[in-house]
């Protein structure tokens, strides 16, 4: 069983000789009207494509032994956790239990990988339809396990935002942080501040058409999201890589000037000005009107590369918006810089600069503050495979998959221990990515790496296990019509 799933499952007993067959008469059963069945939905779908068998969900069992495929929310689960999930396939039925939904739409997951690869495929194939016997008892490692997105160098559609969410929900990644502002383009409409999204949305690093989620836009994408137990985490970057909101709106720069749109690749050159009482009351503005559209408990205020202020003004601004975050009811997330400030309780750092010291950071951990940790050598999905590779930058280095994989969260950074971890992310910057295409090639295969770090416990990873796993899902992605990179570290079957 365990040579399919990723991220390797905490626990797994095979029962070597048996299996579950998906025929005609394969019913999911779920209370009426739950979560469960909802969930169990999912996977009819998804059967029914591949299959073309009828794959009846309702609350009893049919008669047939072998026909039955059941998911429950159990009350007396609480060992699984918000996450985990137990399923357990034996020749007449299949069985997946969790504490929460959440759990649920785990274990589906790792159902349809143990299921043939053509079973992601979006139309009807050829059977048998095996699983193989066992039980998988399995939780997460860590609460947070994200994938970021950055929709603002080059804009990604609705649908293209989707299909990634599919994609990273396939391994149990429950974050999707969406970087919707920078200097090359302002994505997401802002109903006081109309400008935003009439002049700052209009551009894209190159000098493409750029645009921008409208709110209604953006609330489906929440909560497509959350059917499939991703969490949309929105980031407005600030004080600097905001030229496009400087370009917009003239008062907010010190000198009342707007600043010419910008479609090149260079950072750290914008500021929002500090002084001016409107630059508060603009971002108590946006951040208001996002934290309406936000389940997260987290609004993420960038806080990166500012190389136009002195520290003090930074530190200054970061303390003040802190305020209007809590405001909102919400909890600061920042990328490392931001530990320069005196931070609020709660606040979340996101560590990524590899070429900074992480002292401020492990200074915070001293008093409490939590971090998500996404080392650009290792978890930047925008950093080029090799040398020779078209896309992607290098800034960090380059990164193969094993790079992405052998790595350990809680012994990286000194004073910043498995107890300060939130969990793992791996973002992917779009400078040289234009369309979803290219957003997969760089994050397949490396994301699952992430997903694994995230996910599984220390004892279960290991890289030759990983890379064999990892060679059956080429076919996966390929019936799901992922475009990913064939990395030679890896055998890929024919
Ligand atoms: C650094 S990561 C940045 C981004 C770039 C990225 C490219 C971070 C907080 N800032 O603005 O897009 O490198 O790899």
């Amino acid at each position: 069983m365990e040579r399919s799933i990723i991220p390797a499952p905490a626990s797994v007993t095979a029962t070597d000789g048996v299996e579950f067959e998906v025929t005609d008469a394969t019913r999911i059963v779920a209370p009426t009207g739950s979560e469960a069945a909802r969930i169990g939905g999912y996977l009819a779908d998804l059967l029914r494509r591949s299959t073309g068998f009828p794959v009846e969900i309702g609350p009893t069992a049919g008669i047939v032994p072998g026909d039955t495929i059941s998911l429950a929310v159990d009350a007396d689960a609480a060992d699984l956790g918000d996450e985990g999930y137990e399923l357990k396939v034996d020749a007449e039925a299949v069985t997946l239990r969790a504490h929460r939904p959440a759990g649920l739409f785990h274990g589906v997951q790792s159902l349809r990988q143990l299921l043939p690869s053509r079973v992601e495929s979006g139309e009807k194939q050829d059977g048998p339809w095996h699983i193989p016997g066992g039980t998988v008892v399995d939780k997460p490692r860590f609460a947070w396990r994200g994938a970021g997105l950055d929709v603002a160098r080059h804009f990604f559609t609705v649908d293209e935002i989707k299909k990634y969410v599919d994609e990273i929900a396939l391994y149990k990644i429950n974050v999707l942080h969406l970087h919707l502002t920078d200097d090359q383009g302002w994505r997401i409409e802002i109903k006081k501040w109309p400008e935003l999204t009439k002049v700052g949305a209009s551009t894209a690093v190159g000098g493409g058409k750029g645009g921008f989620y409208t709110q209604e836009q953006y609330a489906e994408i929440v909560q497509y999201a959350a059917e499939r137990f991703v969490t949309i985490v929105p980031e407005i970057d600030m004080p600097g890589h905001t030229n496009a909101a400087l370009a917009s709106y003239a008062e907010l720069n010190c000198d009342g000037k707007a600043r010419p749109t910008y479609t090149g690749i260079d950072v750290g050159f914008s500021a929002l000005c500090v002084d001016k009482p409107v630059t508060y009351e603009f971002l108590d503005d946006v951040l208001g009107e996002l934290a309406v559209l936000t389940p997260s408990p987290y609004l993420h205020i960038g806080g990166d590369e500012v190389k136009t202020l002195p520290a003090a003004e930074y530190a200054t601004f970061i303390e003040r918006v802190q305020q209007i975050v809590l405001k909102h009811g919400k909890q600061v997330l920042g990328w490392q810089e931001i530990a320069a400030a005196k931070l609020v309780p709660g606040a979340v750092t996101q560590y990524w600069d590899i070429n900074a010291s992480p002292a401020p950071v492990a200074a915070e951990v001293k008093g409490g503050a939590k971090v998500i940790l996404s080392p650009a050598s290792k978890a930047y999905l925008d950093m080029k495979y090799h040398e020779n590779s078209k896309l992607g930058l290098q800034w960090a280095g380059f990164v193969e998959v094993r790079d992405a994989y052998d790595w350990e969260p809680a012994t990286l950074l000194d004073g910043i221990g498995e107890d300060a971890l939130l969990g793992v992310e791996a973002p992917i910057w779009s400078e040289t990515l234009e369309d979803l295409d290219a957003v997969e090639f760089m994050a397949f295969p490396r994301l699952p790496a992430i997903a694994e770090i995230g996910w599984s416990p220390v004892a279960a990873r290991e890289w030759e296990s990983f890379g064999s796993r990892l060679a059956g899902h080429g076919p996966r992605w390929t019936a799901m019509g992922v475009n990913f990179y064939r990395s030679e570290q890896i055998s890929w079957p024919e």
